[in-house]
């Protein structure tokens, strides 16, 4: 069920430049990046990068307007974040556009995305008044021990393709309510949402009399993460994308003794026990494994399903497939859009070799689709393999819809199974058993940090933390209590008697 057509270049450019002059944009014709379509796989136009001395201004700038930025109160910085929430609301469709057309999300995903933000910016507009250290009782009379926390400096986010915009309005939103200003090193493959949002994000500025220099984009290719990575200035880099990239950004950052967010690769599973509503298993799953054609972190990888009903769970799911409409993502009825790149098909299809040749069954999908009209863009069928143990293509994250189907007998082996990966982002389980649902959740089931119930693993809301264990890199983004990550903890221990006393009961003089 292919759509028949698919939009031009010619009219996707057109399309983004409308979207861009909305926004305020008018962007600096270069050569030395390219904003690009996943949608025909082509270009839209060449852009300029940031120069070497472009980035130095950058973080000097950053680092300057941090030190008036940590003494504006949080709640006075949260205006600046509440303005900017406002501006996401009046260009939702603009910026849902832009993601599209980038990174080739269906309509609706692309807006969810922008609703993303704007739930992080509501978040962090009342976090702004919220910033609480704790009371502790002190040991010596006369004595109150208290917590305070503090804004942290520059903080450098780096961010992927595959959520462009909702993982850096996470990390801004919350670091300018904490007081902290923020440099951004975007994906390469999705410049113009960047240039949306960093264009916004100046308009709220200048609405609220916020420095400009709050917060800098930057263009360009990894030497500027690698620059973000290695200054002393910046204090803490958030980095999302590939365990291999965290490797290099971990150590490098930690030798000069700053602080790291990581958020790296899932291999995310989903057990399926017998007691499972198999109609609403069917819908989570198939959202979770093929929705944004399978390039979430939080995409299902896995299904581990028990022995009894796993032929009819299979035939279910193969035949939701068969049915998936892959195409034009602005096309409304679309439910599958382009992968970002043909190098992605070629992955994908690496992986589903690998799985044959190790033993799995394809039970469906991995045709390629749309070849004689985009040659250069990447439709593919999402695929489902059926595998008897977790061989070593299973154990990696493929960043491509591909599911792989394991069968279990014992709860106990099905949670042996779904922590049996480098891997631990998102997880969950579909039954109707309490006892089941417990044990997945408890500190002998799911090592992952996101576990849920009778959902899929994907489409997080912005009030928990977000983020995963092993080898995602263990950094936590997003709600809850995340933004401690983005501020310095002070003990304050203050004497309001006329005497010194020692802790420890210590005397001295
Ligand atoms: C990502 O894929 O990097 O939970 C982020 C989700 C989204 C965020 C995904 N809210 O799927």
């Amino acid at each position: 069920m292919t759509t028949p057509a698919l939009p031009t270049t010619e009219a996707l450019r057109e399309r983004a430049l409308t979207s861009l002059r909305r926004v305020g944009v008018t962007p600096t014709e270069g050569s030395d990046l390219h904003a690009r379509t996943p949608i025909t796989g082509e270009d839209l136009f060449g852009l300029a990068a940031a120069t070497e001395a472009e980035t130095e201004e950058a973080l000097e700038a950053a680092r300057t307007a941090f030190l008036t930025w940590r003494a504006t109160p949080a709640p006075r910085r949260g205006e600046l974040v509440r303005r900017l929430g406002e501006l996401l609301r009046d260009h939702k469709s603009d910026l849902a556009d832009l993601i599209t057309i980038e990174a080739g999300k269906i309509r609706s995903e692309a807006l969810g995305e922008v609703q993303e933000m704007i739930d992080i910016c509501d978040f962090a507009v009342g976090l702004s008044r919220q910033l609480y250290g704790r009371t502790i009782a002190s040991e010596r009379p006369g004595h109150r021990l208290a917590e305070t926390w503090h804004p942290l400096g520059v903080v450098g986010v780096i961010s992927a393709f595959n959520f462009p915009a909702a993982v850096w309005s996470w990390n801004t939103a919350v670091a300018l309510a904490c007081g902290d200003t923020v440099i951004w090193k975007p994906s390469e493959l999705t410049p113009l949402i960047s240039l949306a949002c960093d264009r916004l994000l100046a308009r709220a500025a200048e609405d609220t009399g916020a420095p400009r220099d709050v917060h800098r984009l930057l263009l360009g290719d990894r030497a500027i993460g690698e620059r973000l990575v290695d200054d002393p200035r910046v204090a803490l880099v958030s980095a999302t994308g590939s365990t291999r990239m965290g490797r290099e950004v971990g150590p490098r950052v930690a030798a000069r003794f700053g602080r790291t967010l990581l958020e790296l690769g899932g291999n995310n599973a989903a057990v399926v026990a017998p007691s499972a509503d198999l109609d609403l298993a069917v819908q989570g799953i198939v959202f979770a494994a093929a929705g944004t054609a399978g390039q979430r972190c939080t995409t299902l990888r896995r299904l581990i399903v028990h022995r009894d009903i796993a032929d009819t769970l299979v035939d279910r799911l193969t035949a939701a497939y068969r049915k998936l409409p892959i195409g034009d993502p602005f096309d409304e009825g679309t439910l599958v859009g382009p992968l970002i790149s043909t190098g992605s098909l070629d992955t994908m299809r690496d992986a589903l070799d690998r799985a044959q040749a190790e033993g799995g069954t394809l039970l469906v999908g991995g045709e390629r689709r749309l070849a004689d009209r985009a040659p250069r863009a990447g439709y593919v069928e999402p695929a489902i393999v059926r595998v008897d143990a977790q061989t070593p293509v299973v154990r990696e994250e493929t960043f491509a819809p591909v599911l792989y189907v394991l069968t279990y007998d014992t709860l106990e082996e099905a949670v042996a199974l779904h922590n049996d990966v480098p891997q631990g982002l998102s997880s969950s389980i579909f039954t109707r058993d309490q006892q089941e649902a417990e044990y997945f959740l408890s500190a002998e089931g799911s090592d992952c940090g996101i576990a849920n119930v009778n959902i899929g693993t994907s489409g997080a809301e912005i009030g928990g933390a977000f983020g995963g264990e092993k080898e995602t890199g263990g950094g936590r983004e997003s709600g809850s209590d995340a933004w401690r990550a983005y501020m310095r903890p002070a003990t304050n221990t203050i004497n309001y008697s006329s005497r010194l006393a020692l802790a420890q009961n210590v005397s001295f003089l």
